[in-house]
């Protein structure tokens, strides 16, 4: 049995988005099939060293927005909602482990809320050696975000998309793969706007103007809109891994940025 010394490990991080699992405009509704036909895909393309972080989308955000858990801890009534919150997420990622499991995928979840401490909502002690060993065994570790402890805050809430960056960063990943319920990063809306511009290839410098200019948060998402969860793989991009924006909810396409084959979608790199 080998296993991989840590400096053979070159992850490759996959992000599903929350609107892709789960459907936003209700409240604890998951996307079963999604979730089967992504885990079939996840299974065929059949990377080595994946690691799978997932979002809240209609488990953790409206919970978590009910009881400002993001804003930290101010008064005795949020605990029952920090619980609830880190509950619901518990809740999603194992139906994702189920869909992984039953199709014999040697997943293994790691819950950040465990391992995980924040300060001002910023990753700040991460302890990795569970994640490190997963890899160097070969497991398929899952992560998500979640309510965390924050040594300023009390408790806020970490987004899955600072956790991915966190890790590609430390782990130095070959590269990243954004999963959402949209073509690529839109110069606006493009389920409200029928004019919205995809862009195909971004450059750091390009992503940071357009970051000032688009990154306002959206009504039911705690951790900020498609601009600001993009500009959180702004520290893996600058160290030179290229982050790919593709819709998780088309078949094929995440199998296809497993595979590293073209795909349609936004391709962000540092130059
Ligand atoms: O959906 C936030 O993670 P995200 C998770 O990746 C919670 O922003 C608990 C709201």
């Amino acid at each position: 049995m080998r296993v991989l010394r840590l400096s053979e490990l070159k992850p490759v991080l996959l992000k599903i988005g929350g609107s892709v699992i789960t459907d936003k405009s209700g409240e604890l509704a998951a996307r079963t099939k999604d979730m089967s036909r992504l885990v079939e895909e996840i299974q065929e393309a059949n990377v080595q060293n994946l690691i799978i972080v997932h979002g809240g989308g209609s488990f953790g955000h409206p919970v978590a927005q009910q009881y400002a858990i993001k804003e930290g801890f101010k008064e005795e009534s949020q605990k029952i909602g920090f619980a609830e919150t880190h509950h619901v997420m518990t809740v999603l990622n194992g139906l994702f482990m189920d869909a992984l499991i039953w199709r014999n995928v040697p997943a293994v979840s790691i819950t950040p809320s465990s391992c995980i401490i924040t300060k001002k909502g910023r990753i700040q002690l991460f302890e990795e050696n569970p994640l490190k060993t997963l890899l160097k065994i070969g497991f398929l570790p899952v992560m998500y975000g979640d309510a965390v402890f924050d040594t300023e805050l009390g408790f806020t809430i970490l987004s899955g998309d600072q956790l991915v960056s966190y890790i590609a960063t430390r782990f130095n990943a070959e590269r990243i793969i954004i999963g959402v319920d949209v073509d690529g990063l839109y110069d606006a809306d493009p389920k409200v706007e029928k004019t919205a511009k995809m862009f195909r290839h971004l450059t750091l410098a390009e992503l940071k103007t357009l970051q000032n200019k688009f990154g306002e948060p959206t009504a039911c998402d705690v951790t900020g809109g498609m601009f600001g969860k993009i500009a959180e793989l702004m520290p893996a991009i600058e160290q030179g891994i290229p982050a790919t924006i593709v819709n998780a909810t088309k078949p094929n396409y995440i199998y296809n940025a497993l595979k590293g084959e073209k795909v349609e979608g936004t391709l962000i790199e540092k130059e």
